[in-house]
């Protein structure tokens, strides 16, 4: 019998370590070796072994992550060290008053920085004793914490248990909690389907999600960890020279430590930091605030002491605000190309993240309603990178008496068909359908996208003009457009309208995927687009095909499918494509998916990485290339990358590569490998 415990304890031990190495691989290096169902099935396997010998469980074991009972108070944790918070600069100046006074108090002419992304999320500390992790502690005010150890283990990215053999005695993990990007958008799907309160950003969303009592909640909100520094230890391991080799350290023992982290040297180091970050922001997959520059040698860190409960050796450099306050001055209502009536605020101008905004969108009515905007009102605008800007929320106290609830019209402003909202949709559209004049103009202006047909010059001012002048009124009247017409309209010099007659003409040479991204078809979007050309292979193909046909395409469900049936169903469609096809418009076609597997897809199983200016290729058309002979492109270097196409001023994908020992090709090299 004892025996057999013994068995049963060594199987759950070996479980244990194959579990958290996978959740390793998963969560933090993002590359799983094994299937989910392979994952799942050692689980459950574990969770057994543990029912049946309740006194094998252990606190360490991954069964524990979830399903602990919920709390009715967090406890208090006091900091063995205390977290120390840090000085913020937000102007140039101020971060060379900050290398200034490092370099005085160091007695040196130029200092050497590690520099770090600022995660806008919590900070917490994790105490790791043998190597097993005890408890994890919000900063709170520095000194004392709130014990939140439940629900920080139900963030798989924290490792429960340090994996090597002699675990250090203590350990303390200091880092920050938050929410990557992805996770936060479908966290606000699921809570706006159940009805329930979205979240105004990841950082919001992380602080709900761990600072519930109940950890079962916790254990549904994807959180993540990232390590930035180390508290109370007694780690001989530990290195004792830097910073960067401290985070190196943590990183080898599984925590998750940002890519982005930088050895740097003095000022001008910093600055290009913050430059790159900066443009890198909105790419990165969490939300940052700014940056952190540390002195990187711990020996200067510690000559440089404190001042208050701030370190010397160290300083916030953040991003300008991305939100601001202004007065909401009206709300108009804009037709999109699918008929959606969007309210959109017309704003007093207001500086944010670099731009001046005077339009921001409310979204729908139920947006207007939940949040109780009103024309007159004092709001809170918020721009995230290259998003249209939004109105977040109202400054309720700066309501002026006379504040004008706004109400959704009942027909279209531009057309004035009925406008009307389906049962299952948040927004109302305009009826008018391509009658409506506002609808037109958006699907030719798709049409011609970038993207799509690639009209160079076809833009909103032109557009406008064609349409409320009846010159075009569907897609396909643009390739009868001749130079006379163009030339006579308004600010159209004989140049420009020779140059838009040239693009339109270049257009008619394009790829089946574009093709069907241009038509503008309801829930097609360009991902969905190349699924249909790649899998059908022809227009023909694609336009016989009814709603149970296309929902044996990968990715391609009920919704998508009739959406596309009943786009060809529609005889106005079916006129439109055979003018556009009778002008010239052409693509390559192709028997279909069985072309783009097995030898007829030499690329197959192939990852590119493109970085540079190619000498004759754009970087779509490459990607193109690439993709139709079955490889697949990424936006980063890696182990797993098997070719690396370099042009002019490549940025540091071309390091990487060539650090990895990764094939390099230039175009010339590309095109012989696309031969
Ligand atoms: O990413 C962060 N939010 C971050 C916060 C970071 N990368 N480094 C930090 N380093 C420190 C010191 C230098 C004091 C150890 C921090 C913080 N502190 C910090 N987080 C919250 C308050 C202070």
């Amino acid at each position: 019998m004892h025996d057999n415990i013994e068995k049963m304890n060594q199987r759950a031990q070996m479980l244990r370590a194959e579990i958290e190495r996978h959740n390793y691989r998963y969560y933090v290096l993002d590359a799983p070796s094994i299937p989910d169902a392979d994952y799942d099935q050692m689980l459950r396997e574990l969770q057994q072994i543990e029912q049946s010998y309740p006194q094998l469980i252990t606190a360490d074991s991954p069964t524990q992550r979830v399903g602990a009972a919920p709390l009715k108070a967090f406890a208090q944790i006091t900091h063995s060290i205390p977290m120390l918070s840090l000085s913020n600069a937000f102007e140039d100046p101020e971060v060379e008053a900050f290398d200034r006074r490092v370099r005085e108090g160091l007695a040196a002419d130029c200092v050497e920085y590690t520099a770090e992304p600022k995660f806008d999320g919590l900070a917490v500390s994790l105490r790791y004793e043998n190597g097993v992790f005890k408890t994890g502690a919000t900063r709170g005010d520095g000194y004392t914490g709130e014990d939140i150890t439940l629900n920080l283990k139900t963030i798989r990215s924290i490792p429960l248990k340090l994996p090597v053999n002699h675990p250090p005695a203590l350990l303390e993990v200091r880092g920050e909690v938050l929410m990557l990007k992805k996770d936060f958008l479908r966290l606000n799907q699921q809570q706006s389907a159940k009805g329930e309160k979205e979240f105004a950003n990841p950082r919001n969303a992380a602080a709900g999600s761990l600072r519930q009592l109940d950890p079962g909640i916790t254990a549904t909100r994807h959180l993540t960890f990232f390590a930035y520094g180390v508290g109370q230890c007694d780690d001989a391991q530990l290195p004792q020279d830097t910073h960067h080799n401290m985070l190196r350290y943590l990183s080898s023992l599984h925590f998750p430590v940002s890519k982005e982290c930088r050895a740097v040297t003095g000022l001008p180091g910093l600055l290009e930091y913050y430059r790159t970050i900066g443009a890198k922001r909105d790419d990165l997959p969490y939300a940052i605030d700014g940056v952190v520059y540390k002195v990187n040698s711990l020996l200067f860190q510690e000559k440089l002491g404190f001042v208050s409960r701030a370190p010397r050796f160290a300083i916030a450099h953040k991003f300008p605000a991305q939100e601001a306050m202004t007065q909401l001055l009206d709300i108009d209502v804009q037709v999109g190309r699918t008929g959606a009536l969007t309210p959109v605020a017309r704003l007093q101008p207001v500086f944010v993240g670099g731009v001046t905004v005077t339009n921001a969108t409310l979204h729908n009515a139920d947006e207007i309603e939940r949040k109780d905007v009103r024309i007159g009102d004092t709001v809170i605008v918020r721009r995230a990178g290259d998003v249209i800007p939004e109105v977040v929320a109202v400054v309720a106290e700066k309501r002026p008496p006379g504040a004008l609830v706004f109400t959704l019209p009942a027909h279209c402003p531009v057309c004035g068909a009925k406008a009307v909202r389906l049962p299952s949709e948040a927004v109302a559209r305009c009826t008018g359908g391509l009658f409506c004049p506002a609808q037109r103009k958006q699907a030719l202006l798709h049409f011609a996208s970038r993207r799509a047909m690639d009209i160079e010059g076809l833009g909103d001012r032109l557009v406008d003009q064609l349409v409320d002048q009846a010159i075009v009124r569907t897609p396909a009247d643009l390739y009868r457009l001749g130079i006379a017409a163009l030339a006579n309209l308004e600010r159209m010099a004989d140049k420009s309208a020779n140059n838009i007659v040239n693009a339109i003409e270049k257009s008619k040479r394009t790829t089946l995927a574009r093709f069907i991204y241009a038509l503008g078809i309801r829930n097609v979007g360009e991902a969905t687009a190349k699924d249909l050309a790649a899998h059908l292979g022809s227009l023909d193909r694609l336009m016989a095909a009814d709603s149970e046909r296309l929902q044996q395409i990968p990715d391609v469900g009920p919704v998508v499918a009739q959406s596309v049936a009943d786009f060809f169903t529609e005889a106005h469609n079916r006129e439109v494509i055979e003018q556009l096809r009778a002008s010239g418009v052409q693509w390559d076609e192709h028997e279909g998916k069985s072309l783009l597997t097995g030898t007829a897809a030499p690329l197959s199983g192939k990852t590119f990485v493109l970085t540079g200016t190619l000498p004759t290729m754009s970087r779509e058309e490459a990607k193109e290339k690439i993709e139709a002979l079955g490889g697949k492109v990424s936006g980063s270097v890696s182990k797993k990358t098997d070719y690396v196409v370099v042009g002019a001023d490549p940025g540091s994908k071309y390091d990487k590569a060539v650090s990895l020992g990764i094939t390099l090709l230039d175009e010339a090299g590309l095109q012989a490998l696309l031969q």
